[in-house]
Protein backbone atom coordinates (compact mmCIF):
# COMPACT_ATOMS: atom_id res chain seq x y z
CA UNK A 1 0.00 0.00 0.00
CA UNK A 2 1.16 3.57 -0.70
CA UNK A 3 2.41 5.42 2.63
CA UNK A 4 -0.63 7.91 3.63
CA UNK A 5 -0.10 10.54 5.72
CA UNK A 6 -2.44 9.86 8.13
CA UNK A 7 -4.15 12.72 10.32
CA UNK A 8 -5.75 11.83 13.92
CA UNK A 9 -8.27 14.04 14.61
CA UNK A 10 -9.94 13.66 18.30
CA UNK A 11 -13.68 14.61 18.57
CA UNK A 12 -14.59 13.72 21.72
CA UNK A 13 -18.27 14.34 21.47
CA UNK A 14 -20.87 12.63 23.48
CA UNK A 15 -24.28 14.95 22.88
CA UNK A 16 -25.61 12.43 20.68
CA UNK A 17 -27.15 10.38 23.30
CA UNK A 18 -27.94 10.18 26.90
CA UNK A 19 -25.86 7.73 28.14
CA UNK A 20 -22.19 9.10 28.63
CA UNK A 21 -18.61 7.74 28.23
CA UNK A 22 -17.67 8.82 24.31
CA UNK A 23 -15.74 11.29 25.38
CA UNK A 24 -12.91 9.39 26.73
CA UNK A 25 -13.04 7.37 22.99
CA UNK A 26 -9.76 9.74 21.38
CA UNK A 27 -7.59 8.60 24.89
CA UNK A 28 -8.67 4.96 24.46
CA UNK A 29 -7.53 4.74 20.74
CA UNK A 30 -4.35 6.75 21.70
CA UNK A 31 -4.00 3.85 24.85
CA UNK A 32 -4.16 1.10 22.54
CA UNK A 33 -1.31 2.78 19.96
CA UNK A 34 -3.65 3.59 17.44
CA UNK A 35 -0.76 5.84 15.98
CA UNK A 36 1.96 3.61 16.88
CA UNK A 37 0.14 0.60 15.22
CA UNK A 38 -0.43 2.62 11.71
CA UNK A 39 2.86 4.39 11.53
CA UNK A 40 4.81 0.60 11.77
CA UNK A 41 2.59 -0.37 8.61
CA UNK A 42 4.81 2.71 7.03
CA UNK A 43 2.98 5.65 7.08
CA UNK A 44 3.03 9.14 8.65
CA UNK A 45 0.72 9.94 11.57
CA UNK A 46 0.25 12.92 13.25
CA UNK A 47 -1.93 13.19 16.25
CA UNK A 48 -3.42 16.94 15.97
CA UNK A 49 -5.39 16.44 19.25
CA UNK A 50 -8.54 16.61 20.38
CA UNK A 51 -10.56 19.18 19.12
CA UNK A 52 -13.45 21.55 20.87
CA UNK A 53 -17.04 22.52 20.01
CA UNK A 54 -17.37 25.92 17.77
CA UNK A 55 -19.33 28.45 20.13
CA UNK A 56 -22.75 27.10 21.34
CA UNK A 57 -25.87 29.26 20.15
CA UNK A 58 -29.41 28.49 21.11
CA UNK A 59 -31.40 26.73 18.22
CA UNK A 60 -34.89 26.14 17.58
CA UNK A 61 -36.35 22.81 17.89
CA UNK A 62 -39.64 21.32 17.21
CA UNK A 63 -39.36 17.82 18.89
CA UNK A 64 -38.87 18.71 22.52
CA UNK A 65 -37.98 14.87 22.71
CA UNK A 66 -34.13 16.25 21.12
CA UNK A 67 -31.44 15.79 23.37
CA UNK A 68 -28.53 18.39 23.53
CA UNK A 69 -29.53 19.89 19.97
CA UNK A 70 -27.01 22.94 20.18
CA UNK A 71 -23.87 21.30 21.90
CA UNK A 72 -24.14 18.91 18.59
CA UNK A 73 -24.84 21.59 16.29
CA UNK A 74 -21.45 23.25 17.70
CA UNK A 75 -19.59 19.99 17.51
CA UNK A 76 -20.34 19.39 13.93
CA UNK A 77 -19.42 22.84 13.00
CA UNK A 78 -15.75 22.47 14.17
CA UNK A 79 -15.38 18.80 12.93
CA UNK A 80 -16.56 20.07 9.45
CA UNK A 81 -14.23 22.68 9.90
CA UNK A 82 -10.91 20.34 10.87
CA UNK A 83 -12.09 17.75 8.77
CA UNK A 84 -12.00 19.88 5.79
CA UNK A 85 -8.88 21.26 6.21
CA UNK A 86 -7.10 18.17 7.14
CA UNK A 87 -8.88 16.37 4.04
CA UNK A 88 -6.33 18.84 2.15
CA UNK A 89 -3.47 17.71 3.96
CA UNK A 90 -3.64 14.19 4.18
CA UNK A 91 -6.15 10.94 5.21
CA UNK A 92 -8.21 11.96 8.35
CA UNK A 93 -9.67 9.60 10.54
CA UNK A 94 -11.83 10.71 13.05
CA UNK A 95 -11.93 9.42 16.93
CA UNK A 96 -14.97 9.70 18.31
CA UNK A 97 -16.87 10.22 19.73
CA UNK A 98 -20.36 9.32 19.41
CA UNK A 99 -21.95 8.92 16.12
CA UNK A 100 -23.15 12.39 15.96
CA UNK A 101 -19.75 12.98 14.95
CA UNK A 102 -19.89 12.18 11.41
CA UNK A 103 -22.85 15.05 11.24
CA UNK A 104 -19.72 17.02 11.15
CA UNK A 105 -17.00 14.74 9.51
CA UNK A 106 -19.42 13.89 6.51
CA UNK A 107 -20.08 17.76 5.35
CA UNK A 108 -16.01 19.01 6.25
CA UNK A 109 -15.84 15.24 3.44
CA UNK A 110 -18.54 16.56 1.32
CA UNK A 111 -17.29 19.99 1.55
CA UNK A 112 -13.49 19.02 0.15
CA UNK A 113 -14.71 16.22 -2.38
CA UNK A 114 -16.58 19.21 -4.16
CA UNK A 115 -13.53 21.05 -4.07
CA UNK A 116 -11.78 18.39 -6.00
CA UNK A 117 -14.98 18.01 -8.26
CA UNK A 118 -15.34 14.51 -7.36
CA UNK A 119 -18.39 12.56 -6.02
CA UNK A 120 -18.33 11.48 -2.76
CA UNK A 121 -19.75 8.25 -1.25
CA UNK A 122 -20.21 6.93 1.93
CA UNK A 123 -19.84 3.23 3.67
CA UNK A 124 -21.78 3.40 7.06
CA UNK A 125 -20.91 -0.03 8.33
CA UNK A 126 -23.48 -0.14 11.71
CA UNK A 127 -26.16 -2.16 13.34
CA UNK A 128 -28.76 0.83 12.53
CA UNK A 129 -29.30 2.89 10.02
CA UNK A 130 -29.10 6.41 11.11
CA UNK A 131 -31.78 7.96 9.15
CA UNK A 132 -34.05 9.78 11.50
CA UNK A 133 -33.76 13.80 11.47
CA UNK A 134 -34.36 15.65 14.23
CA UNK A 135 -38.06 15.76 13.68
CA UNK A 136 -38.53 12.13 13.12
CA UNK A 137 -36.33 10.88 16.13
CA UNK A 138 -38.50 8.67 18.98
CA UNK A 139 -35.45 8.51 21.09
CA UNK A 140 -34.28 12.23 20.30
CA UNK A 141 -31.02 11.07 20.19
CA UNK A 142 -28.80 12.59 17.45
CA UNK A 143 -26.25 9.86 16.94
CA UNK A 144 -28.81 8.32 15.31
CA UNK A 145 -29.28 10.90 12.26
CA UNK A 146 -26.28 11.27 10.47
CA UNK A 147 -27.38 9.83 7.11
CA UNK A 148 -30.56 12.06 7.43
CA UNK A 149 -28.48 14.77 7.11
CA UNK A 150 -25.60 13.76 5.03
CA UNK A 151 -28.45 12.13 1.88
CA UNK A 152 -30.56 15.57 2.41
CA UNK A 153 -33.66 14.97 4.78
CA UNK A 154 -35.15 17.72 5.88
CA UNK A 155 -35.40 18.93 9.72
CA UNK A 156 -31.64 19.83 10.00
CA UNK A 157 -32.13 23.49 10.03
CA UNK A 158 -29.81 24.10 13.10
CA UNK A 159 -27.51 22.29 11.65
CA UNK A 160 -24.62 24.17 8.81
CA UNK A 161 -26.36 22.97 5.40
CA UNK A 162 -24.66 20.08 3.51
CA UNK A 163 -22.54 21.37 1.01
CA UNK A 164 -24.29 19.26 -1.24
CA UNK A 165 -26.32 16.05 0.11
CA UNK A 166 -24.78 12.44 -0.92
CA UNK A 167 -27.02 11.42 -3.51
CA UNK A 168 -29.02 8.10 -2.33
CA UNK A 169 -27.15 5.58 -4.76
CA UNK A 170 -23.79 6.95 -3.68
CA UNK A 171 -24.81 5.49 0.21
CA UNK A 172 -24.03 1.62 1.13
CA UNK A 173 -25.41 0.43 4.74
CA UNK A 174 -23.72 -3.24 5.78
CA UNK A 175 -24.27 -4.62 9.34
CA UNK A 176 -27.89 -3.91 9.73
CA UNK A 177 -30.40 -5.86 12.58
CA UNK A 178 -32.14 -3.04 13.90
CA UNK A 179 -34.12 -0.33 11.81
CA UNK A 180 -36.92 1.20 13.29
CA UNK A 181 -40.18 1.40 11.17
CA UNK A 182 -39.48 5.14 10.30
CA UNK A 183 -36.33 4.25 9.15
CA UNK A 184 -37.72 1.27 6.83
CA UNK A 185 -40.29 3.87 5.06
CA UNK A 186 -37.47 6.28 4.38
CA UNK A 187 -35.74 3.30 3.12
CA UNK A 188 -38.41 2.25 1.33
CA UNK A 189 -38.70 4.05 -2.31
CA UNK A 190 -34.68 5.13 -1.95
CA UNK A 191 -31.71 4.18 -3.95
CA UNK A 192 -29.56 3.65 -1.09
CA UNK A 193 -28.07 0.01 -0.83
CA UNK A 194 -29.46 -1.59 2.92
CA UNK A 195 -27.33 -5.08 3.69
CA UNK A 196 -29.10 -6.63 6.48
CA UNK A 197 -27.31 -9.67 8.73
CA UNK A 198 -28.91 -12.22 6.94
CA UNK A 199 -27.66 -11.15 3.13
CA UNK A 200 -24.60 -11.25 5.07
CA UNK A 201 -25.37 -14.66 6.41
CA UNK A 202 -26.63 -15.45 2.57
CA UNK A 203 -24.17 -14.34 0.56
CA UNK A 204 -21.27 -13.23 2.92
CA UNK A 205 -20.21 -9.99 3.09
CA UNK A 206 -17.34 -9.93 0.60
CA UNK A 207 -20.11 -9.84 -2.53
CA UNK A 208 -21.81 -6.78 -1.21
CA UNK A 209 -19.00 -4.54 -0.49
CA UNK A 210 -17.03 -5.05 -4.15
CA UNK A 211 -20.45 -4.55 -6.07
CA UNK A 212 -20.46 -1.09 -4.16
CA UNK A 213 -16.71 -0.80 -4.36
CA UNK A 214 -17.05 -1.53 -8.27
CA UNK A 215 -19.41 1.49 -8.49
CA UNK A 216 -17.33 4.14 -6.53
CA UNK A 217 -14.24 2.95 -8.86
CA UNK A 218 -16.05 3.32 -12.00
CA UNK A 219 -17.40 6.75 -10.95
CA UNK A 220 -13.48 7.82 -9.43
CA UNK A 221 -15.23 8.45 -5.74
CA UNK A 222 -13.82 9.48 -2.86
CA UNK A 223 -14.84 7.21 -0.12
CA UNK A 224 -15.67 7.65 3.66
CA UNK A 225 -15.81 4.80 5.92
CA UNK A 226 -18.15 5.44 9.19
CA UNK A 227 -17.42 2.65 11.27
CA UNK A 228 -20.08 2.05 14.50
CA UNK A 229 -18.67 -0.02 17.31
CA UNK A 230 -21.96 -1.53 17.05
CA UNK A 231 -21.65 -3.39 13.65
CA UNK A 232 -19.26 -5.43 15.20
CA UNK A 233 -21.00 -7.90 17.55
CA UNK A 234 -21.34 -7.12 21.32
CA UNK A 235 -19.62 -10.83 22.14
CA UNK A 236 -16.00 -9.16 20.63
CA UNK A 237 -16.76 -5.58 21.12
CA UNK A 238 -18.70 -4.67 24.02
CA UNK A 239 -17.88 -1.40 24.61
CA UNK A 240 -21.39 0.70 22.82
CA UNK A 241 -24.21 1.98 24.71
CA UNK A 242 -26.43 0.64 22.24
CA UNK A 243 -25.47 -3.85 21.36
CA UNK A 244 -27.10 -5.58 19.07
CA UNK A 245 -26.89 -9.24 19.01
CA UNK A 246 -25.80 -10.39 15.59
CA UNK A 247 -22.87 -8.81 14.51
CA UNK A 248 -20.43 -9.12 12.10
CA UNK A 249 -18.15 -11.53 13.51
CA UNK A 250 -14.19 -11.04 13.83
CA UNK A 251 -13.07 -12.19 10.13
CA UNK A 252 -16.04 -10.64 8.72
CA UNK A 253 -15.00 -6.85 9.93
CA UNK A 254 -11.25 -7.68 9.58
CA UNK A 255 -12.02 -9.08 6.31
CA UNK A 256 -14.52 -5.42 5.44
CA UNK A 257 -11.05 -3.48 5.70
CA UNK A 258 -8.85 -5.76 3.95
CA UNK A 259 -10.83 -5.77 0.76
CA UNK A 260 -11.38 -1.54 1.96
CA UNK A 261 -7.50 -1.03 2.08
CA UNK A 262 -6.74 -3.27 -1.03
CA UNK A 263 -9.28 -1.12 -3.10
CA UNK A 264 -7.60 1.88 -2.58
CA UNK A 265 -10.54 3.86 -2.90
CA UNK A 266 -10.72 4.86 1.03
CA UNK A 267 -10.08 8.63 1.29
CA UNK A 268 -11.79 9.07 5.80
CA UNK A 269 -12.28 7.50 8.30
CA UNK A 270 -14.55 7.76 11.39
CA UNK A 271 -13.76 5.15 14.63
CA UNK A 272 -17.40 5.97 16.55
CA UNK A 273 -19.37 4.92 19.41
CA UNK A 274 -16.61 3.72 21.50
CA UNK A 275 -17.47 3.87 25.35
CA UNK A 276 -14.45 2.78 27.31
CA UNK A 277 -16.43 2.93 30.24
CA UNK A 278 -18.20 -0.19 28.82
CA UNK A 279 -15.06 -1.70 27.93
CA UNK A 280 -13.57 -5.12 28.94
CA UNK A 281 -9.57 -4.16 29.52
CA UNK A 282 -9.81 -2.50 26.87
CA UNK A 283 -10.29 -5.13 23.84
CA UNK A 284 -12.78 -3.26 21.97
CA UNK A 285 -10.83 -0.25 20.90
CA UNK A 286 -7.89 -2.54 20.61
CA UNK A 287 -10.14 -4.49 18.10
CA UNK A 288 -11.01 -0.96 16.73
CA UNK A 289 -7.19 -0.26 16.52
CA UNK A 290 -6.43 -3.76 14.75
CA UNK A 291 -9.23 -2.83 12.04
CA UNK A 292 -7.91 0.19 11.19
CA UNK A 293 -4.77 -1.37 10.58
CA UNK A 294 -6.20 -3.96 8.10
CA UNK A 295 -7.55 -1.44 6.74
CA UNK A 296 -4.32 0.72 6.41
CA UNK A 297 -2.65 -2.57 5.27
CA UNK A 298 -1.57 -5.14 7.55
CA UNK A 299 -1.73 -8.45 5.94
CA UNK A 300 -0.60 -11.89 6.52
CA UNK A 301 -0.06 -12.46 2.87
CA UNK A 302 -0.53 -9.95 0.12
CA UNK A 303 -2.65 -10.77 -2.87
CA UNK A 304 -3.87 -9.80 -5.93
CA UNK A 305 -7.01 -8.28 -5.30
CA UNK A 306 -8.29 -6.88 -8.79
CA UNK A 307 -9.03 -10.43 -9.79
CA UNK A 308 -10.60 -11.61 -6.10
CA UNK A 309 -12.99 -8.45 -6.83
CA UNK A 310 -13.68 -9.61 -10.22
CA UNK A 311 -14.39 -13.41 -8.72
CA UNK A 312 -16.51 -11.96 -6.18
CA UNK A 313 -19.21 -9.70 -8.44
CA UNK A 314 -18.29 -11.56 -11.74
B1 LIG B 1 -26.11 4.61 16.36
C1 LIG B 1 -32.41 4.32 17.31
F1 LIG B 1 -34.50 3.91 18.25
N1 LIG B 1 -32.81 4.14 15.93
O1 LIG B 1 -33.05 6.55 16.85
C2 LIG B 1 -32.65 5.78 17.71
F2 LIG B 1 -33.25 2.18 17.83
O2 LIG B 1 -25.18 5.68 16.02
C3 LIG B 1 -31.01 3.88 17.53
O3 LIG B 1 -26.17 3.75 15.18
C4 LIG B 1 -29.95 4.83 17.04
O4 LIG B 1 -25.59 3.83 17.48
C5 LIG B 1 -28.55 4.26 17.11
O5 LIG B 1 -32.40 6.10 18.87
C6 LIG B 1 -27.54 5.26 16.75
C7 LIG B 1 -33.28 3.45 18.20
MN1 LIG C 1 -3.69 24.09 5.84
MN1 LIG D 1 -24.40 4.62 14.19
MN1 LIG E 1 -25.31 1.84 15.58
Amino acid sequence: MKPKRCLLIGAPVDSGKRRQGCMMGPDAYRTAKLAETVAALGHEVSDLGNISPATIRQVSNSNKQVYALPETVAWAEAIAAAGQEAAMHGFPIFLGGDHSLSLGSVAGMAAHASSQSRPLFILWLDAHTDLHTPLTSGSGNLHGTPLGYISGAAGFDAFPPMPKPVPAHQICMIGLRSVDAAEKAMLQDSEMTAVDMRTIDEQGIARPLAEFLGRVAAASGLLHVSLDVDFLDPSIAPAVGTTVPGGATFREAHLVMEMLGDSGLVSSLDLVELNPFLDDRGRTASLMVDLTASLLGRRVFDRPTQSFNARITG
